[in-house]
């Protein structure tokens, strides 16, 4: 039987830290979809579409991978997806406590779905698609920590490179 995992985020975008951890992914699972879910805590630079472009685009030589969105609880996604597991990465003791409660409260929503964490790798260690939008939107270098084509999105929503 394939083993398929869901790896659902903001991806807004997507990050050579999520693309790494979907190479990690790989390793263990024979199917990874990559989802794209709403969280009511962040506000989005892209819309769902141009986020979905930019994880197609990002992730077209990775076999095995799937691109999809979606509204509602992870879980239900979950369910329908006849996924074994939710994948998510862990970068720092930062994100242990977000990542702790979500994955526990996952569980009381659904007793069979298990949640797996796998550590970044250690060049992506401090990277987040918050904090390299904030160090685009003043000018910063974001080049290495972002597929070309997001690196130049980002710029040109920043208006930091002509449409
Ligand atoms: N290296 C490795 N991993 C990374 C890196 C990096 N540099 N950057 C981010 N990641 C990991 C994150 O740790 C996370 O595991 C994943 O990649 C996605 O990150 P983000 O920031 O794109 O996505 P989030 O954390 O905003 O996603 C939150 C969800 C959208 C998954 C969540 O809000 C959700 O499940 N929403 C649906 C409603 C629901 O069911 N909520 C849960 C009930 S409590």
């Amino acid at each position: 039987m394939k083993k398929i995992a869901i790896y659902p985020g903001s991806f807004d975008p997507v990050t050579n830290g999520h693309l790494d951890l979907i190479e990690r992914g790989l390793k263990i699972f024979d199917k990874i979809i990559v989802t794209i879910l709403c969280n009511p805590g962040k506000t989005s630079l892209f819309t769902v579409d141009e986020r979905k472009e930019m994880l197609q685009e990002s992730l077209k030589d990775f076999p095995g991978v799937e691109v999809d969105s979606s509204h509602g609880l992870l879980v239900d996604y979950v369910v329908r997806r006849n996924a074994h597991a939710i994948l998510r990465g862990m970068r720092a003791v930062s994100d242990f406590e977000y990542e702790f409660q979500m994955a526990l409260m996952n569980r009381k929503l659904n007793r069979d779905v298990q949640t797996v964490f796998l550590m970044t790798g250690l060049r992506w260690i401090f990277t987040s698609s918050s904090i390299i939008k904030e160090a685009a939107r003043f000018g910063g270098d974001i080049d290495d920590m972002v597929p070309a084509g997001v690196s130049m999105r980002i710029k040109k929503k920043f208006g930091l490179v002509n449409k």
